[in-house]
C-alpha cells in the first residue's frame, strides 16, 4: 500500500520543480529545450513506488518526473537541466538525458522509442544474471508508432524479460492528436502482439501504482508487461528559448482533463477519507497546504543555488562520456579510448 501523503508531497515537487524549470526556461536559462511533466505526476509517482529501489529505470525526453521520482536529487537535477557543474551528469547531458546510475536510473533518451530496445537490453541483462529484478521503461504514446516499439515488445515477448513498459497515453503527440497518426491505439498494439496489457487512470495515482505492482509482479516471473497510463499535459509539448508555445490543444479538452488534475484528486481523497470527522478534514486541508509550501520552499533554494553555480570547463566536454571500467576480461579498447580534449 501506498501513503498517499507522500506520494502527494512526491506529485507536489515535480510539479513545482517543473514550474521552477519553465521559469528558468523563460528567463533564457535553460540551454536547449525542456518537456515539462505537469499534469503526468501521477504516473512516475505511482510506478516507481511499486519499483524495487535497485531495479532499473529508463525513461524519454520528459524525463525530469521519473528522475524525481526515482529519488534523484533535485539539486543535481536543477543543475543538470540548467548546465551547470554538479548536475548530475556533470551538466553536460541536459534536460533530455537524464541518467543517475545512483538512483538506478539507466538514462533518457531524446529520440522517440529509442529507450526501449536498451531497456529491453537490460531486462536481458536482469534475467541472464537471474537477479530476479524488473526493469521498467517508460514512453509516451507516440512511440508505439516506432519500429522500435515493435521489436522490443517482441524480443521482450520471446524471450521473457522482466520488462514493465509504461506507456504515457496522453491523446498527443508533439502538436498533432494522436488519433489524427495512428490506426490503433497503444493498448490495441500490445494485446495484438500478445502481451499482457492493463489501462489504468493516470491521474490517479493510488490506481497507478496497484496497476504498477500488480504488473512488476508478473515482469518479475519473466512475463513482460505492457501498462497504459492514460493521462493530460498540464502545459505544453515543450519549450525552446524563452518564448512558450502558443496554445495549439481545443480549450474544452483542456478544461475537461484539467478539471481531473492527478494533485487535486490527492487533495480530495486525503480529504474524502476522513469527511466524517471535520477536524481531520481540516487538518488534511492545512498539511497539503503545509506540504506545498515546504516543497515550494526547499526547491527555490535549489534553482537559486544551481543558477549561482558555474558552467562545466569546455575540456570537460569529452571526458567521462564512455564507461570509466570495464568489466574484468573485457578488452575493448582503442574503440572505446576517448579522445583528449583539443587545446
Ligand atoms: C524518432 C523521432 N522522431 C521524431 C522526433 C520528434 N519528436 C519529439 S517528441 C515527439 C512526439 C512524441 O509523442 P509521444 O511519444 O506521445 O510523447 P509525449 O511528448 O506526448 O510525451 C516527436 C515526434 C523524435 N524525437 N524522434
Ligand atoms: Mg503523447
Amino acid at each position: 500500500m501506498m501513503d498517499l501523503s507522500d506520494a502527494y508531497r512526491e506529485m507536489v515537487r515535480i510539479r513545482v520543480f517543473e514550474e521552477q524549470v519553465l521559469r528558468c526556461a523563460a528567463a533564457g536559462q535553460v540551454p536547449g529545450s525542456v518537456h515539462p511533466y505537469t499534469g503526468q505526476e501521477a504516473v512516475a509517482v505511482g510506478v516507481l513506488a511499486a519499483r524495487q529501489p535497485d531495479e532499473w529505470v529508463v525513461s524519454f525526453y520528459r524525463c525530469h518526473g521519473h528522475a524525481l521520482a526515482a529519488g534523484v536529487a533535485a539539486a543535481g537535477l536543477a543543475r543538470e537541466i540548467l548546465g551547470r557543474v554538479g548536475g548530475v551528469c556533470g551538466g553536460k547531458a541536459g534536460s533530455m538525458h537524464i541518467a543517475d546510475r545512483s538512483r538506478y536510473l539507466l538514462g533518457a533518451s531524446s529520440i522517440v522509442a529509442a529507450q526501449l530496445p536498451i531497456a529491453a537490453g537490460a531486462a536481458l541483462a536482469e534475467k541472464t544474471a537471474g537477479s530476479g529484478r524488473a526493469v521498467v521503461a517508460f514512453c509516451g504514446d507516440g512511440a508505439f508508432g516506432a519500429g522500435a516499439a515493435y521489436e522490443t515488445l517482441t524480443v521482450a515477448a520471446v524471450l521473457g524479460l522482466p520488462l514493465l513498459l509504461v506507456c504515457e497515453e496522453n491523446g498527443w503527440q508533439d502538436h498533432t492528436p494522436s488519433d489524427l497518426v495512428r490506426h490503433r491505439t497503444p493498448g490495441e498494439v500490445a494485446r495484438g502482439l500478445g502481451l499482457d496489457c492493463d489501462e489504468v487512470d493516470g491521474n490517479d495515482v493510488a490506481a497507478v501504482h496497484r496497476a504498477a505492482a500488480a504488473a512488476l509482479a508478473h515482469c518479475r516471473a519473466g512475463r513482460p508487461q505492457v501498462l497504459v497510463a492514460h493521462t493530460y499535459l498540464r502545459h505544453f509539448h515543450a519549450q525552446i528559448g524563452p518564448q512558450p508555445p502558443g496554445e495549439y490543444r481545443p480549450a474544452a479538452e483542456r478544461e475537461r482533463w484539467l478539471a481531473q488534475d492527478p494533485l487535486s484528486r490527492v487533495e480530495a481523497a486525503l480529504a474524502g477519507l476522513s469527511a466524517e470527522i471535520h477536524e481531520r478534514t481540516v487538518e488534511i486541508h492545512e498539511r497539503t497546504v503545509e506540504i506545498r509550501e515546504q516543497v515550494t520552499a526547499e526547491l527555490a533554494e535549489v534553482f537559486t543555488d544551481a543558477l549561482a553555480a558555474d558552467r562545466p570547463d569546455p575540456a570537460s566536454a569529452v571526458t567521462a562520456v564512455t564507461a570509466a571500467a570495464w568489466p574484468p576480461g573485457a578488452t575493448w579498447p582503442e574503440a572505446v579510448t576517448v579522445r583528449e580534449p583539443v587545446a
